[in-house]
């Protein structure tokens, strides 16, 4: 159980991040953490993997490729401990390995939509994302990329550095420079923490303004999002709950204390509707968010008994 609440540590405080990439840690995680379990029945191991994987589950309430990962590498269904233990070895490791599959999938079906010459404004720091960048750039394609810092973690500069190991002519704004330079983009492309029934999409904060601001300049929206993104609860109507970060992040707590009419917001993602989305780029192809039902239902396999 340590090595399991370190990880979950280390989702919680970011140092693992990225919608992706936690759902790996956490699917990695669950996966070790049956292998070692000691226990004296199949009650008590019922009981641990149920524990563990809300334990998980609960650090990071918005990205739901979290419970996603946990629920699909936790499935078992023999009786035995020994078999059970198997299943989940197994079903984590399949997930992990699609995981990793998916992101050179997307990059692979996404960089056929990019042009030569493309200005490209990107948000935050998606993996997804940056596969289709980097392999429209890798294939030849002479593009350059505008990329918001993504104030309050500023996960920009992580694109930034990733994007300049690749040689990519790269340009860094701060987040409300994002519709003053919209008239030079031809594409935006973000990732996804989430994407609900009704093809909305949750990403992080400042996401909706990209694609306001491309939409009113008449600019493509492109949404990058492994099929893991989708969200089921949503399909009974079950909101996508925003987490609202520690303060802290924004601003030092010592410069506030004098202000005692002043209040600080830190809500780390928000909502953009499908009506301003172009199209999902997914492991399975590009869909247009009117799709999104469909692929929770086919490509999750989820019942509207298991929510
Ligand atoms: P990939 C990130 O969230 C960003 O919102 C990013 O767009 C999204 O996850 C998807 O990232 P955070 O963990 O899975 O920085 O495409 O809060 O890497």
């Amino acid at each position: 159980m340590q090595k399991l609440q370190e990880t979950a540590e280390k989702i919680r405080t970011m140092e693992i991040r990225g919608a992706g990439r936690i759902a790996k840690a956490a699917a990695e995680s669950i996966r070790d953490y049956a292998a070692g379990l000691e226990v004296a029945s199949m009650e008590e191991f019922n009981t641990c993997i149920r524990d563990a994987s809300s334990f998980l589950i609960s650090t990071r309430p918005t990205a739901v490729s979290l419970p996603n990962a946990v629920k699909l590498a936790s499935r078992y269904s023999s009786g035995n401990v020994e078999e059970a233990r198997k299943e989940i070895i197994e079903n984590a490791n399949l997930f992990i390995e699609r995981a990793d599959k998916a992101l050179g999938i997307i990059g692979k079906i996404g960089s056929r939509r990019i042009q030569d010459g493309d200005v490209i404004m990107t948000h935050c720091n998606s993996h997804a994302a940056l596969s289709i960048i980097t392999t429209a750039f890798v294939s030849g394609k002479d593009i350059s990329v505008i990329a918001t810092e993504s104030r309050p973690r500023c996960q920009g500069l992580l694109t930034i550095r990733h994007l300049n190991n690749f040689g990519i002519p790269t340009t860094l704004i701060v987040d409300s420079a994002v519709r003053y330079y919209m008239k030079e983009v031809d594409k935006v492309i973000v990732g996804a923490d989430a994407i609900a029934a009704n093809g909305a999409l949750v990403n992080k904060i400042g996401t909706s303004q990209l694609a306001l601001a491309a939409h009113e300049a008449r600019k493509s929206f492109m949404v990058a999002a492994e099929t893991f993104k989708f969200s089921p609860n949503t399909i009974v109507g079950n909101p996508i709950e925003i987490e609202e970060r520690n303060t802290e992040e924004v601003v030092d707590p010592s410069l506030l204390a004098d202000l005692s009419h002043v209040q600080v917001k830190n809500p780390a993602f928000d909502f953009t509707p499908a009506k301003y989305i172009d199209m999902i780029v997914t492991d399975i192809g590009i869909i247009s968010p009117a799709m999104a039902y469909t692929v929770i239902k086919e490509q999750l396999g989820w019942e509207l008994e298991d929510i």
